[in-house]
């Protein structure tokens, strides 16, 4: 094991976390909990989530929503450290710092803010632009050796990368560049837009929520689109329910990928076998979130105690990269 390790990652409050969230990152992020104890810091990037237009009403329930999604996935307090991102102010501070060293042209060409610009084009907010400025702060605070990503996010961290460089080298040594750990083939669709990834910002009926009620699953899958592809191939969105399918039934994925081939697939029998197995797959899910959802002062509490063993750590190092640039 490398005990140098420190991992970082982070999910916005935008809504109950979504099939997508967890096997493009949580689901990771309890393995690497496990592999790499006391080394890892996950942040509920609650300053990240107001770049999009969001309800100051709401924020509160969804970092309260997110927080039980972590835990009933099964990230443990004991082994790593779950906080609210806003609470530890030294990455805003940080966040500064480096923007005055990150090229406006950087910024520009990173693919997720020219997506958001098309997708919210009345709030094109220069929070969005430094979106990963912040990112880097919060990773770089924590001197990350590791970051678990999906494809999405790669871009974002090589940036990372190039200010901890940049840093490095104008003020003197302090932040290790951070490595990718990719989390491979695990880029989950929308169920009604197949060649968009699934969203918590989309409509309700595109995604499905971990906690989802069996029934709801079923309907959800119901009207997932599953259109042929060309030349007789599977179409993308029967291609991400076989992908989910991997997860919860492998076997029944191996069947249902061979009745394809042979031109044979029946899609309300892949749809219904899949939802019948994603209600039993996420049912201890379920009754974890419930009974966390009944202790709300437990999971305040352990996020208070997350955002203490990261406050150490962040103020740490900002007292340091300060020093470096000259600031008393
Ligand atoms: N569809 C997806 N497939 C695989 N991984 C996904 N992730 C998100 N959607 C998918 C991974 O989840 C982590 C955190 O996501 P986030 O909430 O911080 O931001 P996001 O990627 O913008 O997620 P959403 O659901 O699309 O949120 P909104 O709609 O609020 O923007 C990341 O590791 C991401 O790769």
């Amino acid at each position: 094991m490398n005990r140098d390790a420190r991992i970082l990652s982070g999910i916005q409050p935008t809504g109950k976390l979504h099939l997508g969230n967890y096997l493009g990152a949580l689901k990771n992020w309890v393995a690497l909990q496990d592999e790499f104890p006391h080394a890892c810091y996950y942040c509920i990037v609650d300053l990240h989530a107001i770049t999009a237009p969001y309800d100051p009403k709401e924020l509160k329930t969804n970092v309260f929503d997110t927080a039980l999604d972590f835990l009933a996935a099964g990230l443990d307090p004991d082994k790593a450290a779950i906080f609210i991102q806003s609470q530890v102010s030294e990455h805003s501070e940080l966040a500064w710092l480096l923007n005055t060293i990150t090229p406006i042209g950087m910024l520009e060409r990173m693919t997720q803010y020219k997506d958001k610009k098309k997708k919210h084009v009345d709030h094109i907010n220069a929070g969005l632009l430094n979106y990963p400025v912040l990112m880097a702060a919060d990773i770089l605070l924590y001197k990350a050796t590791m970051v678990p990503v999906g494809d999405d996010q790669v871009q974002h961290l090589e940036l990372t990368r190039e200010i901890a460089r940049k840093f490095n080298h104008s003020f003197g040594d302090v932040f290790p560049e951070p490595e990718p750990r990719l989390t491979r083939g695990a880029r989950i669709m929308s169920l009604l837009a197949p060649d968009n990834k699934m969203s918590k910002s989309d409509t309700e009926k595109s995604y499905i929520t971990l906690d989802e009620d069996p029934e709801r699953i079923k309907n959800k899958l119901k009207k997932a689109v599953t259109d042929a592809g060309t030349s007789g191939e599977l179409g993308p969105g029967a291609k991400n329910l076989l992908t989910i399918m991997e997860v919860v039934d492998p076997d029944a994925a191996d069947r249902f990928a061979k009745d394809a081939t042979e031109g044979q697939i029946r899609y309300s029998d892949l749809k219904m076998h899949l939802a019948d197995k994603l209600g039993e797959y996420f049912a201890p899910f379920r009754e974890r979130r419930r009974e966390l959802a009944a202790r709300p002062d437990t999971v305040w509490e352990l996020l208070l105690d997350g955002t203490q063993q990261a406050r150490r750590i962040a103020s740490a190092t900002f007292k340091e990269a300060k020093e470096k640039m000259g600031f008393i």
